[in-house]
């Protein structure tokens, strides 16, 4: 009797998925389901598989791209190599002529017998106009896409798998698992959050109690200062829209006395429900610990009704520069951290400090609640700490034209070298902003623009200006070593290729 593997998922957003490695021939798509239309393998039951409407050069296609655009030049022979051994990095890559956008699982595994790193795909493609069920569900797909990535990492270990070709003869144990993994998929789209649409929508929350700073840190942003020293306590809830990278983001400030607090805990559908980040204020000045614990605590009892699991961004404000080093706020930041900590349990959070009067402080506050709504972070930050090491830069940060910073990577220097930090770097930079976007209007993709500064002989700082889709963006690199610039003009361009498709869905 024939076994039953009909491909069972009719109404399944995901329409493909494949596993690539980088085996003798270079990236290569060793397991695949549905086969493609053009598929010339034949199994006693052929004719129960579903065939896909993709062809053999477009799974081809997608092993290429989901394995070469996140290469990074290193040596795949250590197999100490820690750095190779801790990639799990997920993202979404864009295959328009196949009018689809990829969920893509990158790793390694050493393979004892070639003695070297093997890099490794699963692509799970899904149509472009459906493409809110991967950033919605993008966390609930991880663990079965890792768990069955690592079935098919150990199947090809044990069986000596390379190629297609090698694995041939496990077709039979690895469709079954196929269908297992597509079952799962399935439950996790029976179970939407939100309506499955081609636009994304993003809600952001800024709470906490009165005169913690929220209203300022909006307009700090916004750079709207001149709207500073007039502000008044909020009466209302504010729903404003921002555009990011071509994405709405509605941020709601949330007036902070108590009848507002309580308003946003009755009402907590439209308020905590369907937000993807909420920012929470504490006035380093006059912390009120007890009763910023107490909403707090109703807070996170709401999230976990609704087993939400967005992040939480503790902004403690007012840590004004000249305040900032005394005994009395470094305590008082302390007792803050360890006094809210307790209330979020494994809740994902971080922690900022900032002041109105270090821009630098509001927007990298800012920009970490947004960085953590991109699908391809992970991917961006791989990419750009393999260019620092390549290149030998320390700091490499992708900010956009209003100063949000997208990426920001560190690579460890040997040595006891002073080193300029983050914020030193982005303050030296920035104000260079307007004067490259004034400079250079081009708009041809083709080209980038660059200012490079020299401090000292040990200090140098470059600033490169890009456009993706109308959108500019900001390379800021530096680096101790004069050498290390010769093969910058060299190395960026193909980095730049790399990062413009995954620059393209950074949020949308
Ligand atoms: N020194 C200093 N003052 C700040 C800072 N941020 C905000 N403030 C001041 O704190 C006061 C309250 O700021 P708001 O932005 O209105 O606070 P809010 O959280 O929106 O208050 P509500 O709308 O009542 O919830 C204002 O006088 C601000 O000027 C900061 O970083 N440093
Ligand atoms: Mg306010």
């Amino acid at each position: 009797m024939k076994k039953n593997l009909l491909f069972p998922f009719d109404d399944l957003l995901v329409k493909g998925a494949i596993f690539s490695i980088y085996g003798s021939m270079g990236p290569e798509a060793v397991f695949f389901y549905p086969f493609p239309s053009d598929s010339t393998y034949s199994f006693p039951e052929m004719d129960n598989h579903a065939s896909s409407k993709f062809e053999q050069r477009n799974y081809m296609q997608i092993a290429v791209k989901s394995i070469s655009l996140l290469l990074v030049d290193y040596s795949f022979e250590d197999e100490k190599n820690l750095q190779l051994k801790d990639v799990h990095i997920f993202g979404v890559l864009p295959y328009p002529d196949l009018n689809c956008i990829g969920l893509t699982y990158f790793t390694y595994f050493f393979s004892q017998e070639r003695k070297r790193f093997i890099p490794v795909s699963l692509s799970l493609l899904v149509h472009e106009n459906k493409r809110s069920f991967i950033y919605d569900s993008i966390n609930r797909l991880k663990k079965p896409t890792k768990d069955f990535t690592q079935y098919l990492i150990e199947l090809c270990i044990k069986n000596k798998i390379y190629s297609e070709l090698e694995g041939q003869d496990y077709w039979e144990n690895v469709l079954t698992k196929f269908i297992d993994f597509f079952g799962e998929i399935q439950k996790i789209q029976n179970q939407p959050i939100s309506p499955i649409t081609k636009k994304r929508r993003i809600k952001i929350l800024f709470t906490g109690l009165e005169n913690t700073g929220k209203t300022s840190f909006i307009l700090t942003v916004k750079r709207k200062f001149s709207g500073l020293p007039t502000i008044l306590p909020s009466t209302e809830p504010m729903n404003e829209p921002l555009n990011f990278l071509g994405t709405t983001i509605m941020k709601w400030d949330i007036p902070g006395k108590k009848d507002f607090r309580k308003a946003i805990l009755e009402n907590s559908e439209l308020y905590l429900f369907e937000s993807d980040v909420i920012y929470y204020f504490i006035d380093v000045m006059a912390p009120r610990i007890d009763e910023s614990l107490e909403f707090l605590a109703k807070v996170m009892d709401k999230l976990h009704e609704y087993e939400s699991k967005i992040p939480i961004v503790f902004i403690i404000t007012k840590v004004d520069e000249d305040v900032a080093d005394s005994i009395e706020i470094k305590d008082a930041i302390a007792e803050i951290r360890q006094s809210h900590l307790k209330i979020i349990g494994d809740h994902p959070y971080k922690f900022f400090n900032t002041s109105i009067f270090s821009i630098y402080s509001v927007l990298n506050a800012f920009s970490y609640g947004l960085r953590n709504l991109s699908p391809n972070r992970e991917m961006i930050e791989h990419l750009l700490w393999g260019f620092l090491a390549r290149n030998e830069f320390v700091t490499g940060l992708l900010v956009n034209e209003s100063g949000l910073v997208l990426a920001a990577q560190q690579v460890n220097v040997k040595g006891p070298e002073d080193v300029l930090n983050r914020k030193q770097i982005f303050e030296i930079a920035a104000p260079q902003f307007a004067i490259l976007a004034k400079q250079f209007q081009s708009f041809d993709d083709k080209i980038s623009d660059t200012i490079k500064y020299q401090f000292s002989e040990k200090d140098i700082i470059i600033l490169k200006r890009f456009i993706v889709e109308d959108f500019a963006f900001f390379y800021i690199f530096y680096t101790k070593k004069p050498e290390s610039l010769k093969n910058l003009e060299k190395n960026f361009p193909e980095f730049l290729d790399r990062i413009r498709n995954l620059l393209l869905l950074y949020i949308k």
